[in-house]
């Protein structure tokens, strides 16, 4: 039997395990990426493993996501993570060469390599056919020490992909179809490989559009074959050397397969609050748009920013719109200005911002109340914006430079004008004096302001729980709800700080109240429904919890990243064996459960007291070997020598 892509470069780098879904495997990583903003907990971890040097082929760290620098806060994080990246021997993507996911597909993607990175978007890379993974900090140093990468062995879903793009129809819509067929829950384990005869016309920054936003679906990565348009984009980036052929073999298997028409795709959107509730364009009423955002690491690409100047040329910014573009990268934004783009978007009144993340994680550019936004970014989750009334919008560069145009959602069809014809440069300017190397001969040390905290250390695992409900949430419960970004972020290196904004946005007493109940020597406990912890792989999610002495997480599913950090953390992620025992509990009930060390290491089914309400169900704490040994060590970093090389 023939092997897909997936099984072809898993098999490569196998270290531990063995391939079959569902299986906890190990592998080798090649590559590893941080950003600012997870990067300085990312580094502290790595430099309590006392590790001379990382060991991975190639990691880089970028400052992309805290680029504002209100205060010192953010200036003392890049100053740090700079010189922590000269002394282990990091690759350092300064401020302003742009965001992270879109440098590594331009400077440093291979084909045939894994890579893990402290984002969720790292998956962006697998449209140059890497196995590409989002992780949690931890997660990422230890591999940078030298320790494989474990995860389940995820089944592999092709979609089939035919017929070829219309006009005004883009790489946005191919994924909010994906994400329309397959929602935002229930993909855990799970990778996309796209495949058939209609991969052959996307470029490479279309296909990462694709990759990225798989994060949306919660898989654990998307994956494109590397043919020749793989070939012609490195040869555009100058390194041809990197390219190998790579495709799944004829008779390769799959768990699944869908196919996808992409001639029948039409402008889609994916309306508030969530990136899996679609509806096409045409479909949407003439709603009024207050701002539109073109940019972010799904849609920020040369083509993507062409396109818009080219619809935009001669023509000004609707008058109740204001319109904000950030290029994905240093690359993007000189070429825009050597080829004169660059003059025709600021003629028609665009708002530039740095080549950064910017207004996709809300550190600016936060929309008017109760406004209507409409984003090429990947994530509409309530507040994430800044504005906790805003409607976000999700949509291609094509129907944000409609509404540009027009004040109002359009289909930007109905434009009735020809359909700009993009022509990708053969060579990409390629200027590399933003990204630094370490030099081997110098020696520095590590520059430590006053917002680099020092790292909270878990407590041990104790045999019961005498916990108190401290919340109650629903289903879709994302990170962004568990501890904000935004304006937020800047204390993401100061763990007590950040604590206090956790939940801040569905119930503001949360901190408080579980700092103080902890005071008392009680536990919190966090009770959710389904899919708790979509979106982002920030670690804080859990270790800020962790800090106001949450134990444990009662949930009806987890989302992959977050169930990852919640263990490495030491907080138990407890999955309800009957999910109807949700309704029986209520914020406030004390609930206890004993005898924890030995059934964790067990079957890990635990029955609950609710001592509130006299009765009692059952939860269970699925773990591999691997993750029982950390639960039960309470944490990662404490035993994280063990599984280095
Ligand atoms: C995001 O898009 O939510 C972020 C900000 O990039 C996060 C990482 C973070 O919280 O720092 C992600 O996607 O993992
Ligand atoms: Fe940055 Fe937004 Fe991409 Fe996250 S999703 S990496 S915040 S651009």
């Amino acid at each position: 039997m023939g092997k897909n892509l997936v099984e072809k470069i898993l098999s490569q780098h196998l270290v531990s395990g063995i391939l079959e879904a569902g299986e906890e495997i190990g592998i080798r990583i090649d590559q590893t990426l941080t950003q600012d903003a997870t990067g300085t907990l990312a580094y502290l971890q790595f430099e309590a493993m006392n590790v001379p040097k990382v060991k991975t082929e190639l990691s880089v760290s970028y400052i992309d996501h805290n680029t504002i620098q209100i205060g010192f806060e953010n200036a003392d994080d890049h100053l740090y993570l700079q010189s922590v990246a000269q002394k282990y021997g990091i690759v350092f993507s300064r401020a302003g060469n742009g965001i992270c996911h879109q440098v590594h597909l331009e400077r440093f993607g291979k084909p045939g390599k894994t890579l893990i990175g402290s984002d969720s978007h790292t998956p962006t890379c697998g449209a140059l056919s890497m196995i590409a993974i989002g992780a949690g900090g931890l997660d990422v140093a230890m591999a940078m020490a030298g320790s494989p990468f474990y995860l389940i062995c995820p089944k592999v879903i092709k979609i089939n992909l035919t017929g070829k793009l219309k006009p005004w129809v883009s790489a946005k819509d191919v994924i909010l179809k994906v994400l329309e067929i397959f929602t935002t829950k229930g993909n855990v384990n799970t990778v996309f490989e796209y495949g058939g005869k209609g991969v052959a016309a996307l470029t490479v920054p279309e296909r990462a559009t694709i990759t990225n936003m798989g994060a949306e679906c919660g898989v654990t990565t998307s994956i494109f074959p590397s043919d020749k348009m793989t070939r012609l984009f490195l040869r555009s980036q100058k390194r041809e050397r990197d390219f190998i052929q790579l495709e799944a073999d004829k008779n390769a298997k799959y768990d699944k397969v869908i196919n996808i028409d992409l001639s029948k795709i039409e402008p889609l959107t994916a309306k508030p609050h969530s990136p899996d509730n679609i509806s096409t364009v045409r479909k949407m009423k003439k709603i009024t748009v207050n701002q539109v955002c073109l940019g972010s690491c799904t849609n920020s690409s040369y083509k993507d920013l062409v396109t818009v100047a080219k619809i935009l040329k001669g023509k000004i910014v609707h008058p109740d719109v204001s319109f904000v573009l950030a290029p994905g990268s240093r690359q993007v934004l000189e070429e825009l200005a050597n080829k004169g783009y660059l003059a025709d978007l600021i003629a028609s009144g665009a708002r530039i911002m740095e080549n950064a993340c910017g207004f996709c994680i809300g550190n600016s550019q936060s929309p008017p109340s109760a406004a209507v936004s409409l984003r090429t970014s990947n994530r509409n989750f309530p507040g994430r914006s800044g504005t906790m009334d805003a409607d976000v919008y999700l949509v291609s560069p094509e129907t944000a430079a409609a509404a540009v145009i027009t004040g109002c959602f359009t289909d930007p069809r109905d434009l009735k004008m020809r359909y700009p014809k993009i022509v990708m440069p053969k060579k990409f300017l390629v200027d590399d004096s933003m990204i630094l190397w370490p030099d081997k001969k110098r020696t520095i040390d590590v520059l430590r302001g006053p917002n680099i905290g020092v790292l909270p250390r878990c407590p041990e695992l104790s045999d019961a729980i005498h916990g108190h409900v401290t919340i109650k949430v629903g289903d879709k419960i994302t990170t962004d709800h568990i501890i904000p970004a935004g304006a937020r972020m800047k204390y993401r290196s100061n763990i007590p700080k950040y604590s206090e904004f956790v939940f801040e946005n569905v119930d503001a007493t949360f901190a408080k109240r579980a700092m103080s109940l902890r005071q008392d020597g009680k536990q919190n406990i966090i009770v959710a429904g389904l899919s708790y912890g979509q979106g982002s792989s920030r670690e804080h999610a859990a270790l800020c919890p962790m800090y106001l002495g949450v134990r444990a997480v009662i949930a009806k599913s987890f989302e992959r990243i977050h169930a990852a950090n919640l263990i490495n953390f030491g907080i138990l992620p407890l999955t309800f064996l009957n999910e109807n025992d949700y309704d029986r509990i209520d914020k406030e009930d004390e609930l206890e459960i004993s005898d924890i060390k030995r059934i964790i290491a067990g079957d890990g089914k635990f029955l609950m007291r609710d001592k509130t309400k006299g009765i009692a169900f059952y939860v269970t704490c699925e773990l591999s070997a691997r993750q029982k040994q950390i639960i039960l060590a309470g944490g990662a970093l404490n035993i994280s020598n063990k599984y280095m090389e």
